[in-house]
């Protein structure tokens, strides 16, 4: 098809934001709960064969598992669309993050506190890429609740990095913790700009 001059012009900018995080964290949650769109997914059964491989401990209800990504789509208005990528959680898996984080303005690392070292990986990997990302305490019912700054020193987590506590099955709470990405990856880019 071709397209005139003007309407090209029309395409809005895409913006690609990563939602990463370890196994069983909510990623694939945050993504349903917040795009607009019905969101593509991955899933596959946990079945008796991951036995020893996959680990449920603290997630012992969950009964499926992201096998390469899930995505969701935000229009912001006529000029930005998000891409909302969700990334497998488990380690067999990861191969598949560095076609996923290619471009992304930055990444929401959701954290589960009952299985805080999960996103160790995730912190890890942006923190070299230097990506841009925020921390997202997905708040479990039943989960011990800790305080921002015990997180940050459990993670070992830069100051300039923020913690925020969400729930990601709120369309508004994970909307807040898009909101509050951009916010960082902007003042990141302004702190280094020339
Ligand atoms: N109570 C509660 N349950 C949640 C919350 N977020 C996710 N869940 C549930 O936790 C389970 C795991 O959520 P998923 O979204 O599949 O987690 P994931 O991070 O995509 O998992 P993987 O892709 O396997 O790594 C699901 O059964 C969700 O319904 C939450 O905030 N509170
Ligand atoms: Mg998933």
């Amino acid at each position: 098809m071709v397209f005139a001059l003007s309407e090209r012009r029309r395409m809005p900018n895409a913006v690609k934001i990563l939602i990463a995080g370890g196994f069983g964290a909510g990623k694939t949650t945050m993504v349903s709960a917040v795009s607009e769109t019905r969101t593509l997914r991955t899933e596959e059964l946990l079945t008796e064969r991951g036995v020893g491989v996959d680990d449920v401990s603290g997630v012992s209800a969950k009964r499926s598992t992201t096998v390469a990504m899930d995505f969701g789509r935000i229009t912001l208005n006529t000029d930005y669309v998000l891409y909302l990528f969700g990334t497998p959680g488990q380690e067999r898996f990861w191969f598949l993050w560095d076609e996923l984080a290619l471009g992304a303005l930055g990444a929401v690392v959701l954290a589960d506190t009952r299985r805080l070292a999960d996103c160790f990986a995730a912190v890890d990997y942006f923190e070299r890429r230097g990506t841009p990302f925020i921390v997202a305490v997905n708040c479990f019912e039943g989960a011990d609740q800790f305080e921002v700054e015990e997180i940050r020193l459990a993670l070992q987590l830069d100051p300039a990095i923020p913690i925020l506590l969400c729930d990601a099955r709120d369309k508004g709470s994970s909307r807040d913790m898009l909101i509050g990405l951009i916010d960082h990856a902007l003042q990141r880019r302004l702190l280094h700009a020339p």
